[in-house]
């Protein structure tokens, strides 16, 4: 079976934090480009793929996956070589998996009700993430001391948690603090990163173009 993986993607989505973990881990991968105001991701093609008609998704060597910090954590996995997840039987591994869920089940969440200016609810306890003001306290210690989220070693947690903090700064859901901005700014040194970049840009001008 070919090692091939089958990217969906658009530019202009959560498929961004999958297409710089692909260069991260050096993959084959080929894209699949779903086009997002067409409805394409509501069409049966994709629904076959992820019935929740959301990008992204890979599959790979037959097996689907969604959701972005999981398709995350499945490439560090798959693609050991490249050295972005501690082992399973690393006591780190501990720390790795509790902030890659933070960014699922707490950071994602708490930033998209601040993009739509969601009203905050009279009790917070029942939130996910709680208080949007503890949400940023926490997530400024998971980056602290620093440089990764686990101290010397990147890992994927920061290509999923740094993508979030990347897109909180730009659309200003996010406090803009020394170290986020910090963070974001060392990171996106990464080579990968730059060529991630490079090929979102003219994939955005393509779509550009396309009209
Ligand atoms: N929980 C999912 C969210 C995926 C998601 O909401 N994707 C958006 C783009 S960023 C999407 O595909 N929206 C199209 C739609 O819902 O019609 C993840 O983390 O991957």
């Amino acid at each position: 079976m070919s090692d091939e993986i089958i990217f969906y993607h658009n530019p202009m989505s959560r498929a961004r934090m999958v297409h710089w973990m692909l260069e991260e881990v050096g993959a084959p991968y080929r894209m699949e480009h779903v086009d997002l105001q067409k409805g394409e991701q509501k069409q049966p093609a994709f629904l076959a793929v992820n019935p929740m008609g959301k990008l992204p998704a890979i599959v790979h060597q037959g097996t689907v996956v969604t959701e972005t910090g999981a398709i995350c954590a499945y490439l560090a996995d798959a693609f050991p070589a490249a050295e972005l997840a501690p082992r399973w039987d690393e006591p780190i591994r501990g720390s790795y998996l509790r902030w890659m869920f933070f960014g699922a089940a707490c950071v994602d969440g708490a930033l998209i009700d601040r993009m739509l200016a969601r009203p905050v609810p009279a009790t917070t306890s029942a939130l996910g993430y709680g208080r949007y003001e503890d949400l940023i306290d926490t997530l400024e210690k998971a980056i602290t001391p620093g440089p990764y989220i686990l101290q010397d070693r990147f890992s994927a947690a920061d290509v999923y948690l740094g993508s979030q903090i990347n897109f909180g700064m730009i659309s200003k859901t996010l406090e803009p603090r020394a170290a986020f901005q910090n963070y974001v700014n060392l990171l996106v040194q990464r080579p990968a990163y730059k060529r991630f970049q490079a090929q979102r840009e003219q994939l955005l001008a393509q779509m550009k173009a396309a009209g």
